[in-house]
């Protein structure tokens, strides 16, 4: 290994700060060298406690920075683009937290970009991949051990959204998870998508459709389901049950103390994302930074971010008809088989 990444972290909101503690105390090989917010006083909250780290509020003069040679970015998906054509430039290891890009045609440039350049720089903040149980179902798939996989069920709960969570963003911010994961687990694409409008909560603000019913085919004809449920008021959940010619599996189930007390039993149910998926997120930057240094990426691709952009389209397309909606696919690009 040569020398220690040196991160610009841009958006310093929920995740950036998230990934920045990270970075800084646990992640080995790599540092915080800049944050960058368009509001400066998060940007210098956010360098507070790690010394040595700049506080900025313009993403190029980051990366023009002497002390920046990577960049890990943790701003809402529509700003993505820009930072990330800025990055390829540089010609440095990017983490660009998912969605790559809200919409399949801004994600093909990026593809095109990285391909011009001839190599792999961009890691996409899929972290699903990462937890412990989400791998070992990838492993139990493609072991056959249980033979073919059939079906898979995802469950999607968030207790409530923040402000500007759009109807779409069902879709483009959360689905994209299981789009993903869908993915991962068949290694196929995913051909069609179809969305459900059912009873809606009263839970769910204005404009927004709150549970939805989303369907999925891959190329090999696996279903799979996922109940989208943004507003569900009792906590943060995330499990799928996968069905197998020989047997059924079930992660991502409730686990922890279990307690009897008063009368009661049961434990707590996980608040939310950071909070569930936080060992996930060591292993997934764990993973970029000791890629990185060497060279490579150590996780999802721009591919990967690119194909589930253009189900986040054909998600968003089948919100609005109902109709079942084909994924439409470029040719893939040698540069990522
Ligand atoms: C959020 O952006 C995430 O990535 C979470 O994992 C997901 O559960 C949530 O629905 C998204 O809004």
């Amino acid at each position: 290994m040569t020398e220690n990444l040196r991160v610009a972290v841009i958006g310093a909101g929920r995740m950036g700060i998230d990934h920045i503690q990270r970075l800084h105390r646990r992640i080995h090989g790599a540092k915080v060298a800049a944050v960058v917010d368009i509001d400066q006083d998060r940007a210098r909250a956010a360098v507070a406690d790690v010394p040595g780290a700049i506080a900025l509020t313009d993403g190029q003069a980051a990366l023009d920075h002497p002390d920046v040679n990577a960049v890990l970015i943790a701003t809402p998906g529509f700003l993505h683009e820009e930072i990330l054509h800025a990055a390829l430039e540089k010609d440095i290891p990017i983490l660009c937290e998912k969605p790559l890009t809200p919409d399949a045609d801004s994600a093909w440039r990026v593809v095109q970009a990285e391909e011009k350049l001839g190599r792999q720089r961009i890691q996409v903040g899929f972290m699903r991949r990462y937890d412990a149980e989400y791998a070992q179902l990838g492993e139990l798939i493609r072991s056959g051990e249980l033979g073919e996989l059939l079906v898979l069920h995802h469950q999607h709960r968030n207790p409530n959204t923040p402000p500007g969570f759009t109807n779409e963003m069902l879709i483009n911010d959360s689905v994209v998870h299981e789009f993903d994961a869908v993915r991962f687990f068949t290694g196929e694409e995913i051909t069609s998508v179809q969305v459900r409008l059912g009873k809606p909560t009263r839970n769910a603000p204005a404009g927004q459709h709150d549970p939805q019913h989303v369907l999925l085919e891959t190329s090999s004809g696996v279903l799979a389901d996922v109940e989208i449920y943004v507003n569900a008021q009792y906590g943060y959940e995330v499990a799928t049950q996968a069905s197998f010619e020989q047997g059924v599996v079930s992660i991502g189930n409730d686990s922890g103390p279990y307690v009897r007390t008063q009368g009661r039993w049961g434990g707590k149910v996980t608040p939310g994302f950071v909070e569930r998926f936080a060992a996930a997120y060591d292993v997934e930057i764990q993973a970029w930074v000791d890629a990185a240094l060497e060279g490579r990426i150590g996780g999802p691709s721009a591919w990967d971010g690119y194909a589930t952009a253009a189900c986040c389209e054909a998600g968003v397309e089948a919100q609005k008809t109902g109709a079942k909606v084909p994924v439409r696919l470029n040719e893939k690009p040698a540069l990522y088989s």
